[in-house]
């Protein structure tokens, strides 16, 4: 736990509304494998990490609530009766949706203050955004006792992103923060939204993130994008979801769709293939499979479902040139954010330190390394 972030983010509070707030921590998470499948009601393995962000939340007396967002030292007052989505890619739209949400379930709250700051940079592919979600709506739960469940809450996160970012994600992001179990990693189906949880020690290996820095832009429309390419061509084989479909089924319907569509719905049906089967080879602690299946899914995004980019690609060859490195990919939608590496614990160092040099040479600009810990989902900070 970031004590740090814990104390900044409860003086702000403090000092800015004069009250003794709620403390919350929402965790944001890491994917072992299973991109794009989670809106494809397919299976996805992420777990919620050690970092994410903390909430400090009160009730106001006030006749407007507020949201400060400390990072950015930006506050904004809004009134519940008039709540409108703030302008594209403004953080209040977390806040301001997840408020819409709850009172499009007719869930009565009052004025409140907020502020909120985090130790994952945006962008980061490690959902930031879920986490600030669930931490809203986790907060507004206990403060005006409204007696969500938490499966409930995770789908008022996912609305709210739909709705007021404008990012049709799927569930698997607002899950893994609000159900994430500390050392465990979670194999989720994203139709029953039940998952199982899996103990994760790779022994003498560690997961590795390795932030590109970068984020392109663009990435929101074509994520919407690709999941209307998959809705269409589910109805186009009549089944409810690509989950349910077969390679023999897409074959079928070859000629009916671009060659770039039938790659990417090629890529779902293989990557949820993958996830089943990364999660035997984890069973049955057989981390070389595993690590192949990782680099898989990574050619699968890259050349299939199109969502890499150069800088993604680039620290993802450096992993397989390593020899030592049993698996990496680009993690989250895409674009920018992290890689996730499979590393020998002896080796993490030198393999980091080589693809930090690497990556400055030929971007001139650095990248990020990161150590997380599995931890528990979203929770009051006692
Ligand atoms: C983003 C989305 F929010 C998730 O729902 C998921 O689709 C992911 O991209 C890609 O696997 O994080």
């Amino acid at each position: 736990m970031n004590l740090e972030l814990i104390n900044r983010i409860k003086s702000h509070f403090t000092s800015t509304y004069t009250a003794e707030p709620l403390m919350i921590f929402s965790p944001g998470r890491i994917n072992i494998i299973g991109e794009h499948t989670d809106y494809n009601d397919g299976f996805v393995f992420p777990a919620a990490v050690n970092k994410g962000i903390v909430a400090a939340i009160g009730k106001s007396n006030s006749n407007e609530s507020k949201a400060y967002a400390v990072d950015k030292d930006e506050e904004v007052s809004f009134s519940l009766n008039t709540l409108k989505p703030s302008h594209e890619g403004s953080w209040e739209n977390y806040v301001f949706g997840v408020v819409s949400e709850l009172q499009n379930r007719s869930k009565v709250i009052g004025n409140f203050n907020i502020a909120f700051g985090g130790d994952i940079p945006g962008g980061a592919g490690m959902s930031s955004s879920a986490a600030l979600e669930n931490s809203v709506v986790f907060g507004l739960n206990e403060l005006f006792n409204l007696g969500l469940s938490k499966e409930e809450m995770i789908l008022i996160s996912q609305k709210a992103e739909h709705n007021y970012v404008g990012v049709k994600c799927g569930i698997m992001d607002q899950y893994a923060s609000m159900f994430g179990i500390e050392n465990n990693a979670l194999l989720l189906d994203c139709r029953t939204v039940k998952s199982k949880p899996f103990e994760i020690d790779f022994k003498d290996y560690e997961l590795i993130l390795i932030n590109t820095n970068v984020k392109h832009s663009l990435s929101d429309s074509a994520y919407n994008d690709r999941r209307s390419v998959c809705e269409s061509i589910a109805d186009m084989l009549k089944v409810k979801a690509l989950r349910d479909a077969t390679e023999y089924d897409l074959e079928g319907i070859k000629d009916k769709v671009t060659p770039e569509n039938y790659q990417k719905a090629l890529y779902v049906i293989q990557e949820n293939k993958r996830v089943v089967e990364a999660s035997k080879a984890m069973e049955l602690g057989d981390l070389k499979t595993l690590g192949n299946l990782i680099y898989a899914s990574h050619d699968g995004l890259q050349n299939q479902y199109k969502v890499s980019c150069e800088e993604l690609d680039f620290l993802v060859e450096l992993a397989k040139k390593s020899s030592h490195v049993l698996g990496a990919r680009m993690m989250g939608g895409g674009f920018g954010g992290c890689t996730i590496n499979l590393v020998p614990k002896l080796y993490s160092k030198t393999f980091t330190t080589e693809a930090s040099k690497a990556y400055k040479n030929r971007f001139n600009k650095d990248c990020s390394v990161y150590a997380v810990a599995l931890s528990n989902g979203t929770h009051i900070i006692s």
